[in-house]
């Protein structure tokens, strides 16, 4: 167990795969290799597909226009890939398209026995410690100096992130945007891509932080490269423009004897955006090559959507708007949230996709906003401000259920802060949270969510709202207290100058773990 885990710990789970593969396959130095796409549309560009891929046990691979996971064949035109044993990080090569017909629920079920099988071993790495981190016996943490245009640099130019909004309301307060009052002691207006912010002020205070690099276990490499990747998402620039920053930090570590030691296992990154923004296709323009890049490969990613398939890839929780500082902060809010009157049954906080009628979420609006007898409410984010907190927030105190539908990508920010209101969240797809956060959530998921699947929903005509309603109310109080009590705690990232006695925050969870995770590695 110990061999097969730390063997499992240097090498990345697609190489041992890919390893396997040619072990069984036997073939030459070049192996073809099955992928399974896993594909869901995206109104961020248009005529392209969010797609998830993962190694499979066959070889042909192909790409699936769209995700549906128990139809029992696929008739689809099929882009076989070959990918190269020595790099198994290479672009996919595209030999050409032709239709096929392949048994699809024996690849979705061998995809699926992969991600477990993962998650557990994330599991396995997860920390015991339930006090505050002990930095004795050299299990220190080091944190790069790195030169500013890895990091401060790139918040200086917030302003120029989006079009359409100002980014730096969101970089004040060290990543925490701005204070919101109204909702109390530790409220700010946080945006999703804050992580790291976030983390980096954090670690810098973290008691284990060490100035020598020999009294080091943990690496940590304060490269904002989500903001990094941002930066390009909507202007028309080449590629070789996107990747440049990522290649110019891969020569900065290469010139540090640290970095070389254990080939960068003992690294850590965090990354304040979605897996597939770092994993560029030869077929869009989206994101850059970062996480292809082979020198990226041993070291620890924590993002707060992985890929699935990835066993470096961490997910960590998506940031809220709550950022307590201490015991008493948690307690406070964990009885205001306990003692809430949940008028609604059901909300939901969202936008229609333009795409398909027959998209969950379009679903979902019409369940809710017309058959449900005032059961449920909609927020309509096509029509108001769903980003502003105090709304969000009054809706998911005020209601038991909150429907979780994938969006853009599988994970939602808004499970977390449906989460930490105590409203417990409907999910219609494994991987908006399950296939994720293996060190924050419990493996099993029926203590904190009901799951929905979407396919179910869309061609059974399920009634959500007649289901949910069907949940006695015992077990919805057992899941609430489970939410409010066990869970909350762990899911907040404390303020910048925390102090907690009685809980640990999701912050602490994740250092330890990754302190834990290293400390097997020699020096
Ligand atoms: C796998 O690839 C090899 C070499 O390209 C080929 O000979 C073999 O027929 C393929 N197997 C399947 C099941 O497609
Ligand atoms: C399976 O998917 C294909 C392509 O999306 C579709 O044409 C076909 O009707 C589906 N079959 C079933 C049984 O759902
Ligand atoms: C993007 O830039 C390239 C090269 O400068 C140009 O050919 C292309 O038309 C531009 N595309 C858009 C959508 O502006
Ligand atoms: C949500 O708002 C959009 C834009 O105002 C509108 O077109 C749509 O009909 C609204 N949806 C519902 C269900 O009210
Ligand atoms: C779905 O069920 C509702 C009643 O629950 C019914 O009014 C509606 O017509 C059904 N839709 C379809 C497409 O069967
Ligand atoms: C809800 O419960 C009733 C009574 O037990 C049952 O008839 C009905 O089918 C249930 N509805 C759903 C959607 O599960
Ligand atoms: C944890 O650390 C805080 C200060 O950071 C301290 O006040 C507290 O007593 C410590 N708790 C334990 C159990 O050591
Ligand atoms: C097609 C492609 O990207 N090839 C690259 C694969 O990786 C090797 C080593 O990293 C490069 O030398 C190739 O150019």
């Amino acid at each position: 167990m110990v061999m097969s885990l730390s063997f499992l710990g240097r090498i990345s789970a697609l190489i041992f795969l890919l390893f396997l593969i040619y072990m069984w396959s036997s073939l030459s130095t070049i192996i073809t290799v099955n992928t399974i796409h896993v594909c869901c549309s995206t109104r961020k560009f248009s005529n392209s597909f969010y797609c998830l891929s993962s190694p499979t046990h066959t070889n042909t691979s192909f790409e699936i226009s769209n995700y549906s996971i128990n139809n029992n064949t696929i008739s689809t035109s099929i882009i076989t890939t070959i990918e190269n044993i020595d790099d198994g990080n290479n672009a996919s090569q595209e030999l050409g398209t032709f239709p096929i017909t392949t048994p699809y629920d024996e690849e979705v079920a061998y995809a699926v026995k992969i991600i477990e099988e993962q998650l557990k071993v994330q599991r396995s790495w997860r920390s015991e410690n339930k006090n505050n981190a002990t930095c004795d016996d050299g299990q220190g943490i080091y944190v790069y100096d790195l030169p500013s245009r890895f990091n401060k640099d790139l918040i200086g130019q917030c302003n120029e992130m989006f079009p359409w909004q100002d980014f730096c309301r969101y970089t004040s307060n060290e990543g925490f945007g701005e204070p919101r009052s109204k909702l109390g002691k530790g409220w700010y207006n946080t945006h999703q891509y804050s992580l790291e912010q976030i983390f980096h002020s954090r670690v810098l205070k973290h008691p284990c932080r060490v100035y020598n690099e020999n009294d080091a276990k943990l690496f940590y490499v304060p490269f904002y490269g989500g903001l990094d990747v941002l930066r390009w998402h909507f202007k028309n620039v080449s590629n070789d423009v996107k990747d440049s920053l990522g290649l110019e930090l891969v020569k900065w570590l290469e010139k540090q004897v640290t970095w070389k030691r254990n080939l960068g296992k003992d690294h850590v990154f965090v990354l304040g955006k979605i897996s597939w923004d770092f994993r560029r296709t030869s077929d869009s323009p989206w994101g850059t090559r970062l996480l292809k890049l082979d020198e990226f490969q041993n070291p620890i990613k924590l993002l707060i959507e992985r890929q699935p398939w990835h066993l470096n890839d961490i997910g960590v929780p998506h940031p809220t708007f709550f950022h307590p500082k201490s015991d008493n902060d948690i307690i406070d809010w964990q009885l205001k949230i306990i003692r809430s009157n949940r008028k609604n049954l059901v909300s939901f906080a969202g936008a229609a996709r333009d795409d398909a009628d027959d998209h969950i979420r379009s679903i979902l609006i019409n369940q809710c906003s017309s058959k449900s007898e005032g059961k449920c409410k909609f927020l309509n984010c096509s029509s108001v401000k769903c980003s502003e907190p105090e709304s969000i927030m009054e809706l998911f105190v005020e209601s038991e259920f909150c429907l979780q539908p994938p969006g853009d990508s599988p994970t939602r920010k808004s499970v977390f802060d449906s989460l930490i209101s105590g409203c417990i969240p409907v999910l219609f797809d494994p991987f908006t949270a399950y296939y994720q956060y293996a060190w924050h959530l419990p493996e099993d998921s029926d203590k904190y969510s009901v799951f929905l699947d979407k396919k179910e929903v869309r061609e059974m005509n399920v009634s959500v709202m007649e289901r949910l309603g069907n949940i006695s109310l015992r077990d919805r109080e057992n899941m609430r207290r489970y939410i409010v009590y066990e869970l909350l705690p762990g899911l907040v990232y404390g303020d910048h100058n925390a102090e907690f006695d009685k809980f640990q925050d999701a912050f602490a969870i994740t250092m330890n773990n990754l302190i834990k995770r290293v400390s097997r590695f020699k020096d």
